[in-house]
């Protein structure tokens, strides 16, 4: 009998590791169209970031797990993956950050990027002691869905060096980018907006971190480009109008600028002040993923802790402008509209 229930234990516990989840699958395991938001509802996500690999959306996210009135306490970082938008696959951690053996504690904001059929994962950590403050690790795997595991032994990026920075936690939110050269550049910061070339192998910086000024920039760069446009989408404040985030773009001619300031996007996250923009191209469709504050799992109400992940629409006009987004419920289980 012992022998009959180890092969039937192992299935179900691998059942269980990459189970479909949504609003309508979590409650029946079935897998059924239900694209509405939040996307994930049995637990708290932030700062999505999501990769395109074939026919496949993978979305990188940080576990929320903030109790009571604690600002963040984001354990690790998760990844679902989809093909049609609409069923979402959850397939568990792929990283920690004290897998980085240098760093400390949480997973805040990440991105993940393939190059020559390896996939890269940059994200932000809590250094040790040894280089306190805020910094940016690298991990790579030969899947999008990890593990990932350090490609250093040391951070990418640590506080000491921008010590033109504010304060301990500029050194976060990198996104990452691939031009049609081939040069890599990676971009991140808090209050201050840094960018710096990548080696080949993807895990050196080659050359200074440089900076641009971008108006009312906070945090949560995104790098992305349509045409011969490259935009950068951020999370913008202006204190002496309101504590919460908005999400502001500006575009350019070439990676490295200049940045030309084009406006907002999005209003302020619900029940959050912070908001996370990730945009991306999927089977000739453009979405923007953020986070909002409005989701309750269990006894635990939302909050600028416990995130929630979602999706909308994103359009352009015809000048390469990007049409104001709107947060709904729905997502992008409406209809597109253009
Ligand atoms: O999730 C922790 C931090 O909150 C991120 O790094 C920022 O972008 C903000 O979303």
């Amino acid at each position: 009998m012992r022998f009959l229930l180890l092969p039937i234990c192992c299935a179900l516990l691998l059942a269980c590791a990459t189970q479909p989840v949504g609003r309508s699958a979590s409650s029946n395991g079935t897998p059924q169209r239900a694209a509405t938001n939040p996307l994930f509802t049995d637990r708290h996500t932030a700062d999505p970031a999501p990769l395109v690999v074939g026919d496949t959306l993978y979305l990188y996210v940080g576990h929320d797990m903030a109790r009571g009135d604690q600002m963040f306490n984001i354990t690790e970082w998760l990844v679902y993956s989809t093909t049609d938008m609409a069923t979402w696959t959850a397939h568990g951690p792929v990283m920690k950050p004290t897998d980085f053996k240098w760093a400390s504690r949480d997973a805040w904001a990440s991105e993940a990027i393939e190059k020559d059929g390896k996939f890269y994962f940059y994200t932000t950590v809590e250094h040790d002691d040894t280089h306190p403050g805020k910094a940016i690790g690298v991990a790579v795997s030969d899947s999008p869905l990890g593990p990932f595991v350090d490609a250093r032994g040391s951070a990418l990026v640590s506080n000491d060096m921008t010590p033109q920075g504010p304060h301990t936690w500029d050194d976060i939110d990198p996104t990452v980018f691939i031009d049609d050269d081939g040069s890599a550049w990676l971009m991140w910061g808090n209050a201050n907006f840094y960018y710096a070339r990548l080696k080949p192998d993807m895990i050196e910086l080659d050359g200074p971190i440089m900076q641009a000024e971008l108006p009312k920039y906070e945090e949560g760069p995104w790098l992305h480009k349509r045409g011969e446009l490259y935009y950068l989408t951020y999370a913008s404040r202006d204190k002496s109008v309101s504590e919460d985030e908005l999400i502001s773009y500006a575009t350019a001619p070439s990676v490295t600028g200049p940045w030309t300031y084009r406006g907002e996007i999005s209003g302020p996250a619900q029940n959050s002040f912070t908001i996370h923009p990730g945009i991306v191209e999927f089977k000739g469709d453009w979405y923007f993923f953020y986070h909002h504050g409005g989701l309750t799992v269990g006894d635990q109400g939302g909050g600028l802790g416990r995130r929630a992940v979602a999706v909308e629409h994103l359009y352009y006009r015809e000048d390469g402008s990007i049409v104001p987004i709107t947060h709904t419920a729905e997502g992008v289980s409406r209809p597109r509209t253009r």
